[in-house]
């Protein structure tokens, strides 16, 4: 189900443009406009629902499928080997801005003793 106010919703159904690296029938991934590392991703379920707050049973799979995803993309963009971040900011005091679930693939550069 989607939102049609929201943001990530509007570029996972191609309403609005971004550069998509990949797409199934759960998942999208794009990447960020804002990079904060060399290699930046943003993955999104298709399914519209605010962050890991609402993570319920039935929707652990989907995370799953998301964490799968952001492993081939890190393999495809070279990142790999020297190592990547997997993060997702659940909730103000974590900086999250948009309020659709969402994982941050990170890597291209060193981040250990970083938190981001
Ligand atoms: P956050 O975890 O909610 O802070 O991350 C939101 C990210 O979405 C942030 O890195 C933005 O640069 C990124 N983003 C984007 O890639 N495209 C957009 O249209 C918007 C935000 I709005």
């Amino acid at each position: 189900m989607a939102d049609s106010n929201c943001i990530f919703c509007a570029i996972a159904e191609g309403r609005i443009p971004a550069t998509i690296v990949h797409q199934d029938a759960d998942v999208v991934a794009f990447k960020d406009i804002a990079p904060q590392a060399p290699v930046h991703l943003v993955l999104v379920p298709r399914e519209h629902f605010a962050g890991l707050n609402e993570l319920t049973p039935d929707r652990a799979r989907l995370v799953g499928r998301i964490a799968l995803v952001a492993k081939e993309l890190a393999e495809a963009q070279g990142c790999a080997a020297n190592g990547w971040r997997l993060v997702s900011n659940c909730g103000p005091d974590a900086g999250q801005t948009v309020f659709h679930l969402h994982f941050h693939v990170l890597g291209g550069r060193p981040m250990a003793g970083k938190m981001v």
